[in-house]
């Protein structure tokens, strides 16, 4: 039974990061529903049932489902004040905050998809050398477009960070933290297969502001919570599945 005002619909590894964080740094209780991902990475069917799009974040509150992430944060920040925090999105940090998902996620996502998607193509039976060599090259031309595009913006960010200790451009955390968090962090420490190239850098301002965001106690308390309810409302079928899993690899090697 859900008790504290606010319930998060938090999805695995996404942008749900973001509201646990603020959350945590405003000192607001929350309840948190996990929905997992699919083995395409996609969210499955559980989040339709709350939103129309089906997309993390979703956050219900006062009879209300609130979604995207700039707006769930806003409306947080307004109804929760804390002297930490900015309760309005100052101009800085409300520029970074569109900065964040037009001028970053909008090249950082669609990349993403578009390496899986190749590689879920590429297991496709019955494709031709030729076949393949085209799926490899679109992937390719459509990475480069990305990176380039996403370099440029990666660019702003360092030059802002090395005259600007955060975002929102003064000494309070702003919605444009929260919102710059994830595509830096994700760059930063996200789930990188184990020796593939890193395809996007972080300058050293860039990289200092993440790891200072990191250390924040509030953070840390929202990745302890995201794993324990990740842990704790993982249905009976997906634990068997890992179990199996595990069993398979400890007997190949
Ligand atoms: N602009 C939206 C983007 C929401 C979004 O794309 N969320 C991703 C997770 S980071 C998602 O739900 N993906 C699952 C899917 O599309 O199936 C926001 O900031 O909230």
């Amino acid at each position: 039974m859900n008790k504290a005002r606010v319930l998060v619909h938090h999805l695995q590894n996404s942008r749900s990061a973001r509201v646990l964080w603020a959350l945590e740094e405003l000192g607001e209780p929350y309840d948190v529903r996990v929905h997992y991902r699919t083995k395409g990475w996609f969210a499955g069917s559980s989040l339709r049932d709350v939103s129309p799009l089906g997309k993390s974040p979703a956050v219900q509150m006062d009879g209300k489902t609130l979604t995207e992430s700039a707006a769930i944060l806003g409306t947080l920040l307004r109804t929760f004040p804390s002297p930490s925090t900015e309760n309005e999105p100052s101009p800085n940090s409300l520029f970074w905050s569109h900065f964040s998902e037009g001028s970053l996620m909008l090249y950082l996502q669609p990349a993403r998809f578009a390496t899986l998607g190749m590689r879920q193509i590429l297991k496709e039976d019955g494709l031709n050398r030729d076949t393949t060599k085209g799926v490899k090259m679109m992937n390719d031309w459509f990475q480069n477009w990305a990176r380039e595009h996403a370099t440029g913006a990666l660019g702003e960010a360092e030059t802002w960070l090395a005259g600007h200790e955060l975002f929102s451009g003064s000494d309070k955390l702003g919605l444009g933290d929260f919102m710059m968090f994830f595509p830096l962090n994700s760059i930063a420490h996200g789930r990188a297969r184990p020796n593939a190239p890193r395809l996007y850098q972080l300058g050293p301002a860039t990289d200092a502001w993440v790891e200072r965001m990191r250390a924040r106690p509030a953070f840390q308390a929202a990745l302890a919570r995201m794993k324990e309810e990740e842990e704790g409302q993982k249905p009976a079928e997906m634990r068997e599945a890992e179990a199996r899993k595990r069993a398979e690899e400890a007997t190949i090697w």
